[in-house]
């Protein structure tokens, strides 16, 4: 069987959960990566059976997170994490969670991976118009939403299976102005969008690995709900 990360699963609402959910209903074994000041009450309520309805796949059965792998994307290395990162009590309960440290991780407890799923974003100020935007926090939509694939790609790539494949969601405002994805959002799916097509070209040569996006549709998951779409 195939074994897929999934990037982004914090609760049963988003489109983490529903991509892990078809991928275990096809056969693969399950790794999440969670956001780690999100891991607790993920972990809590996946152990207490708050998420045992929805995790009832066609078949009958249930699909089993076999590992789940405390993550933060916008660090690459320890060395990157800021001391209040480091010494903030979310965080301080959790190790090993840049993305290197995850990729080295996954390594160590299961050798390879299949399927590399990137289903996340996050953009700080994205109910503020682009006008609006300040550096910092463009800055930060496209570190949280762009580069963190390049970066997941970059450290998971030596242990992605030759034929194996990776996809990352966007959305249609990278292409058209929609009011309301503010905080340089647009931007980093734009940014995202063109990684996609390089990406592909550089993974593809290097080791037959495909890289996709897909433009999502409207789904009422925690993110799309915190901007009120
Ligand atoms: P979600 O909240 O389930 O997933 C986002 C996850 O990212 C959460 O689990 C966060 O904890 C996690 N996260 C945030 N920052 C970090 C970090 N630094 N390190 C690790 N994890 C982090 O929401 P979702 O399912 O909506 O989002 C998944 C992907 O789908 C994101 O790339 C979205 O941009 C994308 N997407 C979602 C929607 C939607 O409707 N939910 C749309 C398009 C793309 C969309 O916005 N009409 C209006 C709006 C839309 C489509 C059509």
């Amino acid at each position: 069987g195939k074994r897929a990360f999934i990037a982004g699963v914090a609760d049963d609402n988003g489109y983490g959960w529903a991509i892990a959910k078809a991928l275990a209903a096809a056969g693969a074994d399950i790794l999440v990566g969670t956001w780690v000041p999100a891991l607790n009450i993920f972990e809590t309520s996946l152990r207490r059976g708050k998420f045992d309805g929805s995790r009832r796949l066609p078949n009958g059965s249930l699909m089993e997170i076999v590992k789940v792998y405390p993550l933060d994307a916008v660090f690459d290395s320890p060395e990157d994490v800021p001391e209040d990162i480091r010494t903030n009590k979310r965080y301080a309960g959790s190790s090993n969670w840049t993305v290197k440290e995850v990729a080295e991780s996954v390594k160590n407890d299961f050798g390879s991976i299949d399927i590399l799923v990137h289903s996340l974003a996050n953009g700080p100020e994205v109910t503020k118009p682009l006008l609006e935007t300040s550096r910092k926090g463009y800055l930060a939509a496209l570190s949280a939403s762009s580069y963190s694939y390049i970066s997941l790609l970059q450290h998971f790539l030596p242990i992605i299976n030759p034929g194996g494949a990776t996809i990352s969601l966007t959305y249609i405002a990278s292409e058209r102005s929609i009011p309301g994805y503010g905080g340089g959002m647009s931007s980093a799916k734009a940014a995202l969008e063109s990684d996609t097509k390089v990406l592909a070209f550089e993974a593809g040569r290097k080791k037959q690995i495909r890289v996709n996006t897909i433009s999502a549709g409207p789904l009422g998951s925690r993110a799309a709900k915190a901007i009120g779409f």
